[in-house]
């Protein structure tokens, strides 16, 4: 499959399927999965403290908040600072956070949202990596709800930036098929503020 634009207008999420190769995918994801101290956290969601329906561990130099919780910083391994730099050759731009979550089965999942939170800026730029099993991946526009959707590969980038999180929200849906393990990190760059 060729890189391609997912958005019609408002923004860019720009997919590159095989940004890393099968080898060095496959690497990456078995030393995230073995270091990385995966917490199992609640969150609020509509006033009600429920099970985050995933695994995840932040890693950067400054805390971050989301869904009434906040996440200790931690700094990142060599696996991680490897796939950070290639991210940001990449997009043009610097991360100083990666968020990695782990979807163990097609029970976990992630809940219509988007990055924008005011530490990302106005138009952040949000680099996505995927490793493992392929999961569906929906972008739903605010106003006229219209729908993207994409599989992500494993080892493809997926590079959001402009207008992509004020015009669009994504989730990723629970889902009854069989899938493997997944390993998603999103880099980011928090300001400080
Ligand atoms: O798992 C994914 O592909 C999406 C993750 C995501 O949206 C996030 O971490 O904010
Ligand atoms: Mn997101």
């Amino acid at each position: 499959m060729q890189p391609q634009e997912l958005l019609p207008f408002d923004g860019s999420a720009f997919y590159r399927p095989g940004f890393f190769g099968a080898g060095d995918s496959e690497r990456m994801f078995r030393s995230i999965m073995d270091e990385t101290p995966w917490e199992a956290r609640n969150i609020i969601l509509f006033g009600k403290e429920v099970p985050q329906p995933r695994l995840a561990c932040w890693y950067g130099d400054l805390a971050y908040s989301y869904s009434g919780i906040t996440l200790d910083p931690r700094p990142m391994t060599p696996t991680l600072l490897e796939i950070k730099h290639r991210c940001e050759e990449a997009a043009s731009a610097k991360f100083n956070s990666v968020l990695v979550n782990l979807y163990r089965d097609g029970q976990d999942s992630m809940g219509l949202h988007a990055d924008d939170e005011p530490e990302l800026g106005s138009e952040p730029v949000i680099a996505s990596v995927s490793f493992g099993g392929e999961r569906n991946f929906r972008l739903r526009h605010r106003e006229n709800k219209e729908l993207r959707q994409i599989s992500l590969a494993s080892g493809s980038l997926l590079v959001m930036s402009g207008l992509s999180q004020a015009c669009w929200m994504h989730d990723i849906p629970k889902t009854k098929k069989f899938v493997a393990p997944r390993i998603n990190l999103t880099f980011r760059y928090i300001y400080n503020v």
